[in-house]
């Protein structure tokens, strides 16, 4: 009993306590999984075409038009190549702002991420 209260009751006490500490600090952000969002590219437009996300947020453009097209930011933070059909392009924003993009083939069409 004796070797109980010396060493195996402080050890418990200590594991509590270091879990405690755990549990208060919460899961750490690294081992969060990044939020993915979609946009869609269909009928010469994205979709929808413009997202509110927050930082660290993966967003993935899907060509579903029968008409190549491309996702090229404005001020040149992101460029994809000539997306055919089905075809996708991903970029994490991790910085907070607001990214206009356009299709190069079309600059008609246009987008936004916003990134808080
Ligand atoms: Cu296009």
């Amino acid at each position: 009993m004796k070797m109980f209260a010396r060493i195996i009751l402080p050890a418990l006490l200590l594991a509590v306590g270091i879990s405690a500490i755990v549990k208060a600090s919460g899961v750490p952000a690294a081992q969060t999984a990044p939020q993915v969002v979609a946009v869609k590219i269909d009928n010469f437009s994205f979709g929808p075409q413009s997202i509110s996300i927050s930082s660290g947020t993966k967003v993935t453009w899907t060509n579903r038009d029968d008409i190549p097209h491309t996702v090229v930011s404005t001020e040149g933070v992101f460029k994809s190549r000539v997306l055919d059909t089905d075809e996708s392009f991903s970029f994490t924003f991790d910085k907070p702002g607001t990214y206009p993009y356009f299709c190069s083939v079309h600059p008609k069409m246009t987008g936004q991420v916003i990134v808080k």
